[in-house]
C-alpha cells in the first residue's frame, strides 16, 4: 500500500494493461501495436460511483476513508482463482463499469487487467487476473500472467474467488493452493480474502443459509490451511452475487442475506490493507517454478549424456562383439 499515486505504465509489462480496464489487442507478434503502445495511463475518474445507490457510494467512500485516516491515498486489490467463478464479473460490479470481459461459454481474458479509478482523492486500483486452472492442471499461462500483473506493484489484498454453490474442494484447487504459494510466497496468502460468488444461491440440503455458507467457508479455510500448513491463515470471506437478479434493500443496495455486499467486500478488503505495508512480489525468492510441469525437465540433460556416453557406447560394444561371434561361429562352420 503506498500513500502516493503510482506511475501507470512505467513498466514494460504495464503494456500488458489500459487504463481502462480494456484488454489491449496483440498484432501477430504478439506485441501491442504502435497506435496502443503507449496509451495515456493512469487512474481514471470513478464515474460508476456517482451511478451506485447513494448509500452505497456513501459506504464506500466512509470504508475507503479508513486508509485516507491513516494518510493512505491508494489501495490495490487483485481478483485470482479459477476459470469461470466470476472474477471479472465481480470487478466489473465493484467499480459499477464493464470493464472486463465476462463470458459464461469459455475462458474469457488471457491476459491480466488492471483499472485504476479515483474518487474523493482516493485510488482504487482493481487487477483482474486469467483463470489459473488448464485442465485438471494448475495453469502455467496464468501464474505467468498473475506475476505479471504482480510485478513492481505493491498489493494490499487478493480476493481469492470461487463459487459458493460448489462443493468441493478438489486435487485441483489444493494444486492451485500450493502453486501460489510456491510461486509468490505464503505471504500472499495471509492478505487473502475468499469471495465466494453465487452467493444467493438457495442451500440444497434444506440447512439455514447461515449454515449452509459457514459449512462451505469452513471446508474453504481447511482445505487451503491443511494444504499450506498454515493452521494461523485468517482467511476472512465476502459473500458476491453479480446476477442481475440480486436482491436489493430499501435503499436500492444489492444485498446478500440482507447485508450489502459491495460495501461488505470493500470494508473487507480496507481492515486487510490496514494491516502491514502490503504484499510486493518478490523476485529471487518466488518465480522458478512458474511452469508446474517443469517439475522433472532438470534430469532431461543428465540423462540424455547418460544415453549418449554411456548406454550408446555399452550398446554398440554389446552388437559389434555379437556381430564378432556370429562372423566366427560361421567361419567355423565352414
Ligand atoms: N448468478 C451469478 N452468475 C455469476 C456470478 N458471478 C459470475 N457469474 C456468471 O458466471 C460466468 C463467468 O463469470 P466471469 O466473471 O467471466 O468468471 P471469471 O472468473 O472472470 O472467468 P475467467 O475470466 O474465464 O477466468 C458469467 O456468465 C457470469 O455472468 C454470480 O455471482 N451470480
Ligand atoms: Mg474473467
Amino acid at each position: 500500500m503506498s500513500a502516493e499515486g503510482e506511475q501507470y505504465g512505467s513498466s514494460e509489462e504495464e503494456d500488458m494493461y489500459s487504463d481502462d480496464g480494456q484488454e489491449m489487442e496483440e498484432d501477430e507478434q504478439g506485441e501491442a501495436p504502435a497506435a496502443q503502445a503507449q496509451p495515456v495511463l493512469g487512474p481514471k475518474e470513478w464515474v460508476g460511483l456517482a451511478s451506485m445507490p447513494a448509500a452505497t457510494q456513501q459506504a464506500l467512500l466512509n470504508a475507503l476513508g479508513k486508509l485516507r485516516g491513516r494518510n493512505v491515498n491508494e489501495m490495490t486489490v487483485i481478483f485470482i482463482g479459477k476459470q469461470g467463478v466470476g472474477k471479472s464479473s465481480t470487478v466489473n460490479t465493484l467499480l459499477n463499469e464493464r470493464v472486463a470481459p465476462s463470458s459464461p461459454f469459455q475462458p474469457e481474458n488471457v491476459r491480466p487487467l488492471l483499472a485504476g479509478r479515483m474518487a474523493a482523492g482516493f485510488t482504487l486500483n482493481v487487477l483482474d487476473t486469467p483463470g489459473l486452472l488448464e485442465g485438471d492442471s494448475v495453469s502455467a499461462r496464468g501464474l505467468m500472467a498473475l506475476r505479471a500483473a504482480l510485478n513492481g506493484r505493491k498489493v494490499d489484498a487478493f480476493v481469492f474467488t470461487d463459487r459458493l454453490d460448489t462443493w468441493r474442494v478438489d486435487n485441483a484447487d489444493r494444486a492451485i493452493f500450493t502453486a501460489l504459494a510456491e510461486n509468490f510466497g505464503a505471504e500472499l496468502w495471509e492478505r487473502t480474502i475468499l469471495g465466494f460468488s453465487h452467493a444467493q444461491t438457495t442451500p440444497t440440503d434444506g440447512k439455514p443459509y447461515e449454515q449452509f455458507v459457514a459449512a462451505r467457508v469452513e471446508q474453504y479455510r481447511a482445505a487451503v490451511r491443511s494444504t499450506l500448513g498454515m493452521k494461523n491463515l485468517a482467511l476472512p470471506y465476502v459473500l458476491i452475487e453479480n446476477g442481475s437478479r440480486c436482491k436489493t434493500n430499501g435503499d436500492g443496495e444489492k444485498v446478500v442475506n440482507d447485508k450489502p455486499w459491495v460495501t461488505d467486500m470493500v470494508s473487507t478488503m480496507v481492515d486487510v490493507a490496514s494491516v502491514g505495508e502490503g504484499y510486493e512480489y518478490d523476485h529471487s525468492k518466488a518465480g522458478k517454478k512458474l511452469d508446474p510441469n517443469n517439475k522433472h525437465k532438470i534430469w532431461i540433460l543428465p540423462l540424455f549424456l547418460i544415453q549418449v556416453f554411456v548406454l550408446r557406447p555399452l550398446l554398440i560394444g554389446q552388437i559389434k562383439r555379437d556381430v564378432k561371434k556370429a562372423e566366427s561361429k560361421a567361419k567355423g562352420k565352414k
